[in-house]
């Protein structure tokens, strides 16, 4: 029988932190799992050296499922994004070793393509209306099916979903940076622009908008209803999700429809919001949510219900969870959509994917496993950089739901 007989955490900044396991068994085949918490990556990287790893030297890498529920029940406390992150990157990594011993491509174990491609949304953001609308047409210009649109609310200076450079990164301090934040203008100006954007593209794609978090139930309803009329895909994150019956206040007052879950980790933590219908799509990812094998479960539990997947998807995911997510993507019934954000070209001298994009689509080879490789010595030469996700506060100085 083959073993495992290593496990290596990775932790580097190419372009920016990605925390990275490597499982190699006692036959030399090795799988790599994504491990990456922005902001909280060195808790996760501790959870798998310290207290992971010595547990699977010597297992049966074969047993994905036993392994998942000894390292989930086994460790008595559950959930929670450090435990669920580091789960995941043992369970993606074993997928991957299963995918290579097996010559077969992941989404193939997973019971084969039931699509001939992944369809993504894009972020397209600006400063104000008019860059903004300026990047709308360059993402329509690339052939994406679906944008995502956001701008800075006037008077408020910099807001989340905004770039700066090419790529939108959000954890940009060694201390967390502190951002205003005003509902009121924010609910003035938001459907103002959206509204913009579909009178000069029109309603032939897609449009979505993260509102992360941002408004209490009855703020979020209101959104909601001030934009019916432009038929978003979704409006992400209204209301912070903890409290999953918020939602139905939601629900009651508009039929925009709801996506949520890129920061909850486990099927308990999504439960009522699906099996209620008070979203339309979950957003939980491979990263954070214990790996293929559970997301799978959240996935299946979504399809009963008619709530479709759209997985978180920002660059602060590695391309192995990109990878992962469009291997598992392939093949649900329930599909929605993928968020996708290119990598910076400094990730992608350390990771070399298979995953290509066409026409808005994204879809990989038939390579065996996850068809991802880490190069350890490009790692190194990126070493970790400490950096905060953002916080915000409203204009009397007390924090707000960043
Ligand atoms: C999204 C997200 C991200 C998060 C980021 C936090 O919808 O893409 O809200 O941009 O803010 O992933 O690390
Ligand atoms: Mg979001």
């Amino acid at each position: 029988m083959s073993t495992i007989e290593r496990a290596e955490v990775f932790v580097a900044s190419p372009g920016r932190n990605f925390v990275t396991l490597r499982i190699t068994t006692s036959d030399g085949v090795t799988g790599l799992g994504d491990a990456t918490l922005n902001g909280r990556e060195l808790a996760v990287a501790s959870y798998l050296r310290d207290h992971l790893v010595p547990l699977l030297i010597g297992r049966d890498p074969a047993r994905i499922e036993d392994i998942w529920q000894f390292l989930y029940k086994g460790a008595y406390w559950r959930r929670g994004p450090v435990t669920m992150t580091a789960i995941a990157a043992v369970d993606v990594a074993l997928w991957d070793i299963k995918g290579k011993v097996a010559g077969l491509p992941v989404y193939q174990l997973l019971g084969g393509r039931s699509r001939d491609g992944v369809m993504v949304y894009s972020h397209a953001s600006g400063t104000d209306v008019p860059s903004l609308l300026d990047d709308v047409a360059k993402f329509r210009d690339q052939g994406y099916q679906a944008i995502r649109a956001q701008t800075g609310v006037p008077g408020l200076g910099g807001s989340y979903g905004v770039r700066k450079g090419e790529v939108y990164e959000p954890a940009n301090g060694s201390l967390p940076d502190e951002q205003p934040w005003s509902t009121e203008a924010y609910l003035d100006f938001a459907p103002t622009y959206l509204r913009e954007v579909r009178e000069k593209f029109g309603y032939g794609f897609h449009l979505l908008h993260d509102v992360h978090h941002r408004l209490t139930p009855i703020e979020a309803a209101r959104f909601g209803k001030s934009v019916e009329d432009l038929r978003l895909f979704w409006m992400e994150d209204p209301t912070p999700a903890e409290n999953q019956e918020a939602f139905r206040l939601i629900r009651r007052h508009t039929t925009t429809p709801i996506a949520t879950g890129e920061i909850l980790n486990s099927i308990w933590d999504v439960k009522d919001l699906i099996t209620e219908q008070l979203i339309d799509y979950v957003r939980t990812t491979v990263v954070h949510a214990g790996g293929i094998t559970h997301l799978r479960r959240i996935f299946d539990l979504a399809a009963l219900y008619q709530v479709r997947t759209g997985s978180h998807g920002a660059t602060d995911l590695s391309p192995i969870s990109l990878a992962a997510a469009v291997h598992v993507d392939l093949t649900v019934p329930n599909f929605g959509i993928q968020e996708y954000m290119p990598h910076v070209a400094e990730t992608m001298q350390v990771f070399r994917t298979n995953v290509t994009l066409k026409n808005g689509m994204l879809d990989l080879s038939d390579e065996p496993g996850l068809g991802v490789e880490y190069d350890e010595k490009a790692a190194e030469r990126f070493p970790y950089d400490p950096k905060y996700l953002p916080v915000a506060r409203r204009l009397d100085g007390s924090v707000h739901d960043w």
